[in-house]
């Protein structure tokens, strides 16, 4: 690298939270990972009654990891694992040395319920902290924070990170739509954290209410827990006039802050000093070649209360560890397409929501609102899209503004919808992750 280069990579390593660690050369990367997994596997092993039981099974213990390519002889841990051992079984730590819990709201069955240790809440502090400058945020900025609190880790993952960066943190939660726009103006919140979902309806109440948030001091926005698309990133841009960046987490690997996007925006950097990524062949559970797509698992490596061995988390992903522009050598994920879960199989064509939803925003006379009602007719899948007209559009056009949405889906993904256009303001707003699919089909089919 030239002259030019090493000062450009010094001057983006000063905005890194700590340049030392977000810039470290892979292969010390890889020791530090290595002794990380070494001790990941170790307390599980130690601690946890179903990991012992599992890693006896499997002929692997905490002497037997050798090199990172170890971690493949690992077994799978799954969400089923978490709720079998509902609630506290999977811990490594007894609950007096726990300081917090969280839990996912679990539409089906038992929730699952996660915990942290004092130190496991202050590396998530941290690494939200990183997150946050990654994506631009610095010490003294005013944060408005409207992912829910409680439960979810949303909220107070978000909260703690930006007390640690030093900025100003205002706890709104999710909710009270028409006082966030107030507030956002009358604080001069910089920094915006919410759902892309969320983020619009603020957007949409904002307008309501005759305040252009383009003229707010926002610059900056963390937008993440549930997929979205490019398309929909420019949509939140443009209504919002500031930098949206995509950020990653899950509450069984920690909540928010697993990985973020730097200013680069060009995948998110998944903070290996702590996590082990892979990317595997949903069918066979073969790791797959870098750059190819597939479910993302993640091994903790620093977690001390929940340490997880090559947890599935069902999202679909690529990685790579291409060197970035911004300095920082950790692995980027690119954008989460959609969860296995939620993938639909219509007529043999796997889609994702987000597919459908790049298509809708592209559209002329359509707001970014939609829902996805997936119903069976005979042996058969099908989808209809019911989406909003933009306020002003004539309602004896929606017909043909439905067809002409039908027509682009059917040549852009591939499959035949039916498509109901709304008036304005119909479709449920989110105050958290948007509900997109409307699963109609009966339980027993699936
Ligand atoms: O959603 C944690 C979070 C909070 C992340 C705030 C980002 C911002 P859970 O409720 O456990 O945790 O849901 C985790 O949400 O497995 C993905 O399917 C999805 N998800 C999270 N972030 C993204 C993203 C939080 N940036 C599940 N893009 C994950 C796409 C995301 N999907």
């Amino acid at each position: 690298m030239g002259k030019l280069g090493m000062v450009e990579v010094g001057i983006q390593a000063k905005r890194c939270l700590h340049p030392a660690m977000e810039t470290m050369p892979r292969e010390q990367l890889a020791a530090l990972q290595l002794a990380g997994l070494r001790s990941s596997v170790r307390n599980a092993y130690q601690h946890v009654l179903m990991q012992r039981a599992r890693l006896d099974l499997a002929g692997i213990g905490p002497d037997d990891i050798h090199t990172l390519a170890d971690a493949q002889r690992l077994p799978f841990t799954v969400k089923a694992d978490l709720r079998d051992h509902y609630p506290f079984a999977m811990f490594a730590r007894p609950n007096h040395q726990l300081v917090r819990l969280h839990a996912s709201s679990g539409t089906t069955g038992k929730p699952i319920v996660v915990g942290y240790t004092r130190h496991d809440i202050a590396t998530w502090a941290d690494l939200m902290a990183r997150s946050f400058t990654a994506a631009g945020a610095r010490p003294g900025d005013m944060i408005h924070n409207a992912y829910g609190y409680g439960l979810f880790t949303g909220g107070l993952g978000a909260h703690y990170g930006a007390e640690r960066l030093g900025a100003t943190v205002v706890p709104m939660s999710g909710g009270s739509t028409e006082r966030q726009v107030t507030l956002i103006m009358d604080f001069r919140a910089r920094v915006l954290c919410a759902t892309p979902s969320y983020a619009l309806a603020i957007a949409e109440v904002a307008d309501a209410q005759g305040i252009d948030l383009r003229k707010s001091a926002l610059e900056v926005g963390l937008f993440g827990a549930e997929p979205w698309s490019q398309a929909m990133r420019g949509e939140i841009e443009s209504r919002l006039g500031l930098k949206a960046v995509d950020i990653y987490g899950l509450s069984e690997i920690m909540g928010p802050g697993v990985a973020c996007e730097c200013e680069c925006r060009a995948g998110l950097h998944g903070w290996e000093d702590h996590f082990l990524f892979e990317v595997i062949d949903p069918d066979s559970g073969q790791v797959l070649p870098e750059g190819q797509a597939g479910e993302l698992v993640i091994t903790t490596l620093t977690k001390q209360a929940l340490p997880m061995l090559r947890y599935r988390t069902r999202d679909i992903t690529r990685i790579t560890t291409a060197p970035c522009d911004c300095g920082r050598t950790h692995l980027r994920i690119l954008r989460i397409t959609g969860r296995n879960d939620d993938m639909l199989i219509i007529r043999g064509v796997n889609v994702y929501p987000s597919q459908i939803e790049a298509v809708l925003l592209g559209r002329p006379c359509i707001a970014p609102h939609y829902q996805l009602v997936v119903q069976r007719r005979g042996k058969l899948d099908e989808v209809s899209v019911e989406v909003e007209a933009l306020p002003g559009v004539a309602a004896e056009t929606y017909e043909t503004v439905a067809r002409d949405v039908a027509h682009h889906i059917k040549s852009m993904v591939g499959i035949t919808t039916d498509v109901c256009v709304k008036a304005p303001g119909v479709i449920p707003r989110s105050q958290g992750k948007a509900v997109r699919v409307r699963d109609l089909r009966p339980k027993e089919s699936l």
